[in-house]
């Protein structure tokens, strides 16, 4: 059968039961010891080593593999609806201490080690992030598979095993320079390779029409260049129910054949070369960049996951349906994260119409009913298109389908708004321009059942703007999803010592029912309480310091406001106004205008995409800046700014906790969600933050009083746009001037003249997008109200306990429920009924 390829074997008499691995102390270090000294040949305890570390895994992994085959056979018993989760991205950094706490054996693995010598943390640190995922949309994804195991929903993840993950990030001469991250080149110990369940993925060739033994009109590929799609499977687990779910990977690789035919013709080296173009597709996670090269590479990994996933699903289909599809759109459902695997929609139809030879309307109606579409951002030059002459060499089946979706939705179109062509061409699939392109948004629309935007004010604005004319046609598909964050990593694991305070007063219910948090309210005005939550952030803020000495070789008081924006460099999130406030503070300073100003340090972090030289110019201008403010004499004890290098997850896990100040100020209307904020907000920091993304929920939820708001409205934005004249607003405002001299007599130049010209240039240019200037002002008073805040310890302390306690919905339990009662619609799966 063309285009499927699975090695998998008969099944034969199960494996013989083995006793269920016991959790207690001893078991643990037996299988530790035996893995330490038998797998990986070591003798003397190293610690910490990356052999402890592996033995470590190995006795974890065995815990949660039999979980994971029981919830296998759980889901398989109970026939429920199967959500496949398919994303590009997937951020789950490290995993160990997140497995062991989940698995709740956490403190049991630290008692034996600490018996031998060892440090679990220590341990901990030796493993690599994985870090598969470009920022907050990798990091939902990887949000997501925790709470859906929490909540044992039967959700699989399908993604990339992509060879290198997100560049590393140093800092030279004030410069962003990027190393590659060789993740896997001390082997992934949690990953099992599934060789036999491995996908032949199709590339080129010719479409060929024929008339199948019924005289049928069929289609088949042929001349193909073909790739193997290998799976490796992640253990997912939920927390402390027995459910283990699977994140599955694939990992591109020559087909055998193809490499043997060569072999056998002598011909070596295209051989090879075939072997490395076929290896090529999942070596690399690719940068949200503003212009990207290396395109087809791209189209190619899109195709590869939808494709392989795709097939990976229907054959399990198959193997218990035989070729009745019937009840399979029940079963089924795929979400679809971001445009990115929206050639998903074409590939199941290819699948259904030309593997398993249904007709076109049975095929469009499953395809249909199961996919749903999230979308992540509301900027037009994030929005994927390819060019047809791409899809035509690549995939010419797929575009042969996409062009008869695009010819059955115009009629569909024609017959609704009769004569107006204009709207049908703003429809279109394919869009007109010097090269006609498919856009990727509307085939994920118009293949789908649900639609959803990840916050209250991005959902509407899609309805309102972006999607307007889809919402006209659907409004029933339109739906919010706000977004969250698992609090087992984001609160529990990287905050100990709050979770220890939070569970002196309410117990550990909130683990697994964020709302639960409430309860601290009844302690925000408790002195007490209060002094002990100021210990633990004082205990968070010198973690913190401590890992910014080690690399910034910059001393940090820990009394200090810690005013932390990390996120990636993008010109929407203002970065620049934070840098422009930090030169306003240092102007005050040095003009001797410092009386009431709170000592503060300002903690920049995030990587520039390789090919943003704006977002590029943005950290070396950070760093000039803060070379000066933090070498000044008058600076002494009163403002720090800093760039964090290499800003990931494992990073975050340190900076929230400590965080006092959230820094959220994009352009309001630019944000879709955000994430940091929740995070930020769960660890008991303060936001300041314009009306975007999910800032308006976060305000709404701990109240007006309790976030400091500044900024113009999506409204008030797109009304000041057409006159704006950010030169007037900077020559009319006295500190705005003051801050702009300083940049252009070059105070802060060093020895490189004009270095911050094209940042400049920016903030005064008529057409600057994100409207830096428009928000200036109204963000230095904001922040001048932080700063009398702060002074007011028990206050701060009182807001602080507030953010935390009313966090409750930014869990992404919240989020998963959500979607699964709106648009999964499956039912929980049970373990412990086998
Ligand atoms: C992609 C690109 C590609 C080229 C042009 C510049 C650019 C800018 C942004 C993006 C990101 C698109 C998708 C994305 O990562 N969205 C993020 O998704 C998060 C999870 O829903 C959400 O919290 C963030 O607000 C949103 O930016």
């Amino acid at each position: 059968m063309p285009g499927r390829h699975t090695l998998a074997t008969k099944t034969g008499p199960k494996v013989p039961e083995t006793p269920r691995l016991e959790m207690n102390a001893d078991s643990i270090l037996r299988d530790f010891s035996r893995y330490y000294g038998h797998m990986l040949g070591q003798r003397d305890l190293q610690d910490p080593s990356p052999f402890v570390y592996k033995s470590l895994v190995y006795a974890t992994r065995d815990r949660l593999l039999e979980r994971w085959k029981r919830t296998n056979a759980a889901i398989n018993d109970t026939d429920c609806r199967r959500v496949s989760y398919l994303s590009l991205e997937f951020l789950v950094g490290r995993l160990l201490r997140n497995a062991l706490f989940n698995l709740d054996i956490d403190k049991t693995a630290a008692d034996v080690l600490e018996k031998a010598g060892m440090d679990l943390e220590e341990i901990c640190e030796q493993e690599h992030d994985a870090g598969l995922g470009n920022g907050g949309l990798g990091r939902l994804a990887a949000c997501f598979l925790d709470s859906c195991a929490t909540l044992r929903l039967p959700v699989v993840g399908y993604g990339l095993r992509y060879r290198y993950g997100m560049f590393h990030q140093r800092i030279e001469g004030g410069y962003q320079v990027e190393a590659p991250d060789p993740w896997l080149r001390d082997g992934f110990p949690w990953e099992v390779e599934r060789y036999e369940l491995a996908q032949l993925i199709r590339f080129g060739g010719v479409s060929e029409p024929y008339q199948d033994e019924n005289g049928r009109l069929r289609h088949r590929l042929i001349a193909t260049q073909d790739v193997l799609a290998i799976p490796f499977d992640v253990p997912i687990p939920g927390y402390r129910n027995n459910v283990v779910n699977t994140l599955r990977l694939w990992s591109s690789a020559a087909t055998d054949e193809f490499d043997l035919e060569e072999f056998n013709a002598g011909d070596y080296s295209e051989a090879v070369a075939a072997k490395n173009a076929a290896e090529n597709i999942t070596m690399v996670l690719y940068p949200n960049a503003v212009t990207e090269t290396g395109r087809e590479l791209r189209l190619r990994q899109q195709y590869l996951l939808a494709s392989a996933s795709l097939q990976d699903t229907v054959r399990a289909w198959c193997e218990r349906h035989g070729d009745d599809f019937s009840e399979f759109a029940a079963k089924n459902c795929f979400q679809l994260n971001d445009t990115h695997p929206a050639v998903a929609v074409p590939e199941l139809m290819r699948i259904l119409l030309d593997e398993h030879g249904l007709e076109w309307d049975d095929a469009w109606e499953i395809t249909r009913q199961t996919m749903a579409y999230t979308n992540h951002t509301l900027l037009p030059e994030a929005l994927e298109v390819w060019t047809e002459s791409l899809f035509a060499r690549l995939l010419p089946r797929i575009l042969e389908i996409i062009h008869e979706i695009n010819g059955r939705f115009l009629k569909e179109l024609g017959e609704r708004w009769p004569g107006d062509d204009d709207r049908i061409r703003r429809m279109s699939l394919i869009g007109e321009g010097h090269e006609s392109v498919v856009r990727m948004a509307y085939l994920a629309i118009v293949g789908s059942y649900s639609v959803n935007g990840v916050a209250a004010l991005h959902s509407q604005l899609l309805q309102d703007g972006l999607f307007n004319d889809f919402y006209q046609l659907w409004p029933e598909r339109f739906n919010n999803k706000t977004n969250g964050v698992t609090q087992r990593r984001w609160l529990a694991a990287c905050n100990p010592g709050l979770t220890d305070l939070i569970n002196s007063k309410l117990g550990d219910g909130w683990v697994t029912n964020l709302s639960e948090l409430e309860g601290l309210r009844e302690f925000a005005d408790d002195a007490g309480f209060q002094a002990q939550w100021q210990s633990v952030k004082l205990q968070n803020k010198r973690r913190l310091a401590a890992l910014i000495e080690q690399r910034c070789k910059l001393k940090l008081d820990p009394t200090m406001l810690f005013d932390v924006q990390v996120k990636r460099i993008h010109e929407y999130k203002r970065q620049l106004m934070n840098l422009l406030h930090a030169v306003h503070l240092y102007d005050r300073i040095v003009r001797g205008d410092a009386k009431g100003l709170v000592p503060r340090a300002i903690i920049i972090g995030g990587k520039a995409a390789p090919g943003y030289e704006m977002a590029k110019a943005i950290i070396k201008s950070i760093n000039s800046v803060a070379d000066v403010i933090n070498n000044a004499p008058e600076t002494e004890g009163l403002l720090r700014l800093l760039f964090l290098p290499d800003y990931n997850v494992s990073a975050m896990e340190v900076i929230c906790p400590a965080a006092e100040l959230s820094e959220q100020i994009s352009t309001a209307g630019k944000e879709a969600s955000g994430t940091g904020n929740m995070k930020f907000m769960m660890n008991g920091a303060l936001t300041i933050g314009t009306l975007d993304g999910a800032n308006v929920e976060i305000r709404e939820a701990v109240g007006a009083d309790n976030f400091f708001l500044f900024g113009n409205t999506v409204d008030q934005i797109a009304a000041i746009k057409p006159g704006y004249d950010p030169n007037a607003i900077i020559a009319a405002d006295p500190d705005f001037s003051r801050v702009m001299k300083l940049f252009e007599d070059g105070h802060f130049d060093g020895a490189e003249e004009g270095i911050h010209q094209s940042v400049l240039h920016a903030i005064r240019n008529p057409h600057d997008q994100w409207m830096t200037a428009a928000d200036f002002r109204d963000f230095v008073d904001a922040q001048q109200q932080v700063n009398e805040a702060y002074k007011n310890h028990a206050n701060w302390t009182r807001m602080s306990i507030l953010n935390t306690a009313s966090s409750g919905r930014f869990s992404t339990d919240r989020t998963m429920q959500d979607y699964n009662r709106d648009i999964w619609k499956t039912d929980p799966i049970n373990p412990d009924d086998l």
